[in-house]
């Protein structure tokens, strides 16, 4: 899609080195945000999960939920997806609109309050392929994502918010030089859940690695 086409829709592209990162302040979802949230964490499949580093058990800081057509794998953890439900393909199919790209499955991440976090990260799984593109929309409290360059360390730590019914593409190269996560807040705050659409590679198409 051409940069004017995108900034049609609402699109802002965000300039940061080694990164593509497209950004939508307020998606219309077709219902009221808040009304969406109450839906989504009362009708999805969360799970705490527990993952393995360096050797020892967590308790994941959040809950998930894994939607779509194909297993998923990350830091140990083996996702058998849910079906899509109906709120689920609607919101897809808005953010598929905007991105101009299809989407197989979702990742919900709820968190619960300021003490829910998510630790730095790259989505570089082998199964999302060489440079993955990933939309992330936001629903309830806002929280600030934060993104760190691998290795220039002479960049700052860029700190993002992420508002009720903003849309979040990371695209391009930004998985292979960046790390992002989602802090734990120092003040009470409500609820948020994020929804990360990804394209999920069959197995049998599945690279050899990055
Ligand atoms: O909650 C967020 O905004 C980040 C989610 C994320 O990075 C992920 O699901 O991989
Ligand atoms: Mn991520």
């Amino acid at each position: 899609m051409t940069t004017s086409l995108l900034a049609d829709t609402g699109c802002e592209c965000l300039s940061l080195v080694d990164a593509e990162l497209w950004f939508w302040p307020q998606v219309d979802l077709g219902l009221d945000h808040d009304h969406l949230l109450v839906r989504l964490i009362r009708e999805s499949a969360w799970r705490q999960e527990v993952i393995t580093v360096y050797g020892k058990a967590y308790r994941q800081p959040r809950l998930s939920a894994w939607y779509g057509d194909l297993g998923y794998s990350y830091s140990g953890i083996q996702l058998q997806p849910e079906p899509w439900t109906r709120n689920l393909l609607d919101i897809r199919q808005t953010v598929q609109r905007l991105v101009g790209q299809d989407f197989n499955s979702v990742l919900l991440n709820y968190y619960r309050d300021q003490n829910d976090k998510m630790g730095m990260h790259s989505d570089d799984e082998r199964e999302l392929g060489r440079q993955p593109v990933i939309a992330s929309l936001s629903l309830g409290e806002t929280r600030t994502l934060q993104l760190r360059h691998k290795t220039r360390k002479d960049l700052k730590t860029v700190k993002l918010p992420l508002p009720a019914g903003s849309l979040l593409v990371m695209r391009g190269h930004t998985q292979q030089h960046w790390r992002h996560g989602i802090n734990a807040e120092r003040s009470r705050c409500g609820p948020r859940i994020n929804l990360t659409f990804r394209s999920v590679a069959p197995l049998s198409t599945r690279g050899s690695g990055k």
